[in-house]
């Protein structure tokens, strides 16, 4: 089986893309023929600083292999280091509907929270789906707010093969039975989300030090009465410390809703934040050591992209050959 993710270099990552990304990458990594992207193409789609981006992608390199990655067994690589990326884009806005773009909830949210809009964040979709279908994906873990762009990857790929014969299969979202959508702690019915400014309590970050991550969770916001009790739809900011609590323990609800049955909230919310504490320790330690050797990341690095070429390859000919391109 063929397993495909991506994951934008820029942004501090947080504990809610360790649920819907990370956790995943690892878990899926060995259920076949893994290739994860750190899609710096993406990145570049709203406002980001040159030289951030540059050592943000040797960050993400450091973090996906501590989290669990094996670069021995998955194929590790840089996007703009596969040419094929951005031209199966190109050839995949032939297939995109303009109108299915235009509802990407994505595109409409950030597209208001910025004030230049380019034209990448809204053809950014079409480049994700050439990330997929030019693997030959079978499966795509991510979190729940990648389900639209997924959609779209399949519309597309459908469109080609009827337009031009059948070249690619359907891929399968994987989405994690529990954490698929972390909520922001300061505003439970929000995202928790990457590229809100780094100050926002509400986000809680994977390299955060121990004192912000307990003074995050203590100013958590809660909902009325005192029950820990997980209800998304009546007590939003609960269930989503729960959620958050069985991610990092592996604890089912039901055991956490037992444990504070009658407690109140101070309690539940301390021991959140010392579960999710003691979840990231080894994580940024891993962390630390890997991203000190940069020539060791640039060496594994090269070793994914000659990998991530060589598969990415035939389906590309393919697609240039089904649209009619002449071929030398
Ligand atoms: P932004 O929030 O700025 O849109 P992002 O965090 O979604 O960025 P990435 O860092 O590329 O962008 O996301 C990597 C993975 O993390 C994706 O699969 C995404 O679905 C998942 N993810 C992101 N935020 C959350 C969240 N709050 N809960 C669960 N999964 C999430
Ligand atoms: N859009 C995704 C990142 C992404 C991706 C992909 C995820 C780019 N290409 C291919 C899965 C498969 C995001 O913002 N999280």
């Amino acid at each position: 089986m063929r397993i495909f993710s991506g994951i934008q270099p820029t942004g501090a990552k947080t504990i809610g893309n360790y649920a819907g990304g990370f956790r995943q990458y690892a878990e899926t990594q060995e259920r076949g023929d893994a290739f994860f992207c750190i899609v710096d193409l993406h990145s570049i789609t709203v406002e980001y600083d040159p030289e951030e981006l540059r050592s943000s992608t040797l960050d993400l390199y450091a973090m996906l292999i501590a989290t669990g990655l094996d670069p021995d067994r998955s194929t590790i690589f840089v996007q703009s280091h596969v040419s094929a990326h951005a031209e199966a884009a190109w050839l995949l806005s032939a297939v995109t509907s303009y109108g299915q773009l235009g509802r990407m909830t994505q595109f409409k949210e950030k597209g208001e929270r910025h004030e230049f809009v380019s034209a990448g964040l809204f053809t950014y979709p079409v480049l994700m789906a050439g990330d997929i279908l030019l693997y030959q994906t079978d499966l795509v873990p991510i979190g729940d707010d990648q389900r639209q762009h997924l959609e779209l990857a399949r519309d597309a790929a459908e469109r080609f093969n009827s337009r031009f014969g059948e070249t690619f299969g359907l891929p399968e979202g994987q989405y994690p039975e529990i954490g698929a959508r972390v909520m922001d702690l300061q505003d439970p019915k929000s995202k928790m989300s990457t590229s809100a400014p780094i100050a926002a309590q509400g986000v809680v970050r994977m390299l955060d030090e121990p004192d912000a991550i307990r003074k995050k969770f203590k100013s958590a916001v809660t909902d009325s009465g005192r029950d820990v009790r997980h209800d998304r739809d009546g007590k939003p900011g609960v269930s989503n410390l729960i959620e958050i609590m069985s991610v990092a323990t592996g604890e089912t609800f039901a055991k956490i809703e037992s444990r504070y049955d009658g407690q109140g909230y101070g309690r539940f919310k301390e021991d959140v934040g010392e579960a999710v504490i003691e979840l990231l320790q080894p994580i940024q330690q891993r962390y630390r050591e890997l991203r000190a050797d940069e020539r060791e990341l640039h060496r594994l690095l090269e070793l994914g992209a000659d990998k991530a070429r060589a598969e990415s390859a035939p389906t590309l000919a393919a697609m240039y050959d089904r649209m009619g391109f002449a071929r030398l």
